[in-house]
């Protein structure tokens, strides 16, 4: 297996409007950024990823792009973002940039222009149809709620947009959108970046024809993932941006795949096959899902999360590479979904921690994870921010949906703005986020779970071990994964091996305690070391047979 500096690497993502406000004004900015460049540097993360700070409406928060080249006005100006990368850089850290190319903001010029007229030179850069029948061109759902298409007066034709409506999808069989967005991609790269996280980019080969999705229930849209998921064209489409874009330069890729199946992330992220370094997949994010969808909530578990994390470490074992990650901006937070964000919220946060850091993969943390930030429980829909959860809540009203306790309280355990309340700095006004008026509120627990009190306690430096350990032991990079006790109910626990070394990881998920027993195959070590621990452990070198409290994690290193 071929060494890289992005397999050794550990990433931490910024979603800049949540992170730090410099100028008072309630919203993040790069020069917040810039001020907490030391903090990060302390917990010892090597890359950053930056989500979208292009100028845009911010329709989606930034996922929405205006123009490629400019930063937005709100978070700072073209120098301000020079400055970060060569802070960045300073540091020896690096800075990767989140690509939004599946579709631009309605207010880009590219679909100024291309609205203007049937035959306008850009009309192709996006999805234009003729309606049906005084309606829709098909019966496709938009990720944000109602139909993926909205009709437009000025050419009396419809667009597609699989997110909002101010987010058109590009015409990705057009040769010369293409070029235009490998140019933007190398303009960034030749400024210094060290590479992009593609956003949704599985999605930008459509099946020919754009065909109706099945309907047996007889819905008025229905998601039509799989005409545009891994569509017939994409792995041309990334091998074509690897040869004109990627290929030149010494850069990590990640591309985020909703729907990525084991079998096309090792076609996605195989060495030989010159198309991304790594994917984001979904499929242990929607563990909680029901046959509804996302806000279908149902319990996930235990061994559902094994079956999952276990099939994509071993398929993608000398075969691709995988990211890890619990959290993001689109995710609640990991310790009130998968751990507990009461009692053992420090307990249960280093414990997950341990579970996805000791894997094989890049390690993504997401901004707060670092210090326990919990999901929010907003008791008004007023003070939710988020378009997917805001258009969802806007379609269960015009449906006469009775049970809005119900609509709230999956908003509290799966909607987005969970993670995106402001990062909680210390327990001043605001968390230390601002002096200003936020965009959005900070969590009510901000008192409690804050940096500072987390750099007085143990959650960051468990974060910056785990980071250390990375860089001590080449068995967590490059060791290979197997599961063992599968069949316990409360405890994930697994091997790593390098030649004649293992590492066992064991994890108790729940507040109980269960005994763990060390296979009998494992007995035959000589040497014995406790790794890491979430508890004071008494007794270090006993791993025969343990009592675990809860949400105990160790790892013990055996030789
Ligand atoms: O998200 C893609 C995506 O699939 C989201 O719909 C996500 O799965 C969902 O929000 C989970 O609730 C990317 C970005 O990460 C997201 O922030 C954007 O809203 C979306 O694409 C459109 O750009
Ligand atoms: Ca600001």
């Amino acid at each position: 297996m071929e060494r890289k500096w992005w397999k050794e690497s550990v990433v931490y993502q910024i979603y800049p409007r949540s992170f730090m406000d410099s100028n008072g004004d309630g919203i993040g900015d790069l020069r917040g950024i810039l001020s907490k460049l030391d903090y990060l540097k302390e917990l010892g993360v090597d890359v950053i990823w930056l989500s979208p700070v292009y100028q845009s409406p911010n329709d989606d928060n930034g996922y929405d792009i205006s123009d490629y080249q400019a930063i937005m006005d709100e978070f700072g100006t073209m120098q301000d973002w020079e400055r970060l990368l060569e802070e960045v850089h300073r540091r020896e850290m690096k800075l990767i940039m989140d690509l939004v190319i599946n579709h631009s903001s309605d207010e880009h010029p590219w679909f100024m222009e291309s609205r203007r007229s049937k035959d306008n030179p850009y009309r192709d850069f996006y999805i234009w149809r003729q309606g049906r029948n005084g309606a829709e061109p098909n019966n496709w759902e938009s990720c944000f709620s109602g139909s993926a298409w909205h009709f437009d007066e000025a050419t009396g034709e419809y667009y597609l947009h699989l997110f909002s409506k101010k987010q058109p999808d590009f015409n990705w069989e057009n040769p010369d959108l293409r070029r235009a967005l490998y140019d933007m991609m190398t303009w960034w790269l030749d400024k210094g970046i060290d590479g992009f996280r593609l956003d949704v980019i599985n999605f930008i080969s459509k099946e020919p024809g754009l065909p109706d999705a099945p309907n047996r229930e007889g819905k008025k849209y229905v998601f039509g993932g799989q005409y545009f998921i891994n569509g017939p064209r994409i792995h041309e489409f990334l091998q074509e941006m690897h040869k004109e874009v990627f290929s030149k330069y010494d850069i990590m890729t990640v591309g985020e795949m909703p729907g990525v199946t084991t079998e096309e992330a090792i076609l996605y992220t195989g060495e030989d096959r010159h198309e991304l370094n790594m994917v984001f997949q979904f499929e242990h994010m929607d563990l909680d899902s029901g046959p509804g969808g996302k806000w279908d909530v149902k319990p996930w578990t235990l061994k559902d999360l094994k079956t999952v994390m276990t099939r994509w470490q071993k398929a993608l074992e000398n075969r691709g590479w995988n990211s890890l990650y619990l959290n993001n901006h689109d995710q609640p937070r990991m310790v009130s979904r998968f751990g507990d964000d009461t009692a053992y919220r420090e307990e249960s946060a280093k414990m997950l921690a341990t579970f996805l850091h000791m894997m094989q993969g890049t390690p993504f943390i997401y901004q707060g994870e670092e210090i326990g930030m919990t999901n929010v429980r907003f008791s008004s829909i007023e003070d939710y921010r988020d378009i997917e959860t805001l258009n969802m809540v806007r379609e269960k009203v015009m449906e006469n949906v009775e049970d809005m306790g119900k609509v709230m309280r999956a908003i509290h355990m799966k909607g987005r703005d969970n993670a995106r309340t402001p990062v909680q700095w210390d327990d001043t006004k605001h968390a230390g986020f601002t002096t200003g008026t936020r965009w959005i509120s900070v969590n009510p627990n901000y008192k409690e779970v804050n940096v500072k009190k987390a750099l007085l306690n143990p959650v960051f430096y468990y974060y910056k071990k785990l980071i250390q350990l990375r860089k001590q032991h080449e068995i967590i990079v490059y060791g290979s994964y197997d599961l063992i006790l599968e069949n316990h109910e409360q405890i994930y626990a697994y091997t790593r091996t390098l030649g004649n070394e293992k590492f066992v990881v064991i994890c108790n998920f729940f507040n109980s305690t269960p005994c763990f027993e060390l296979p009998a195959y494992l007995k035959s070590y000589k040497e014995i070391e406790l790794v890491i621990a979430n508890y004071e452990v008494d007794s270090a070198n006993e791993i025969e047979s343990m009592v675990l409290k809860p949400f105990e994690a160790r790892v013990y290193r055996l030789v």
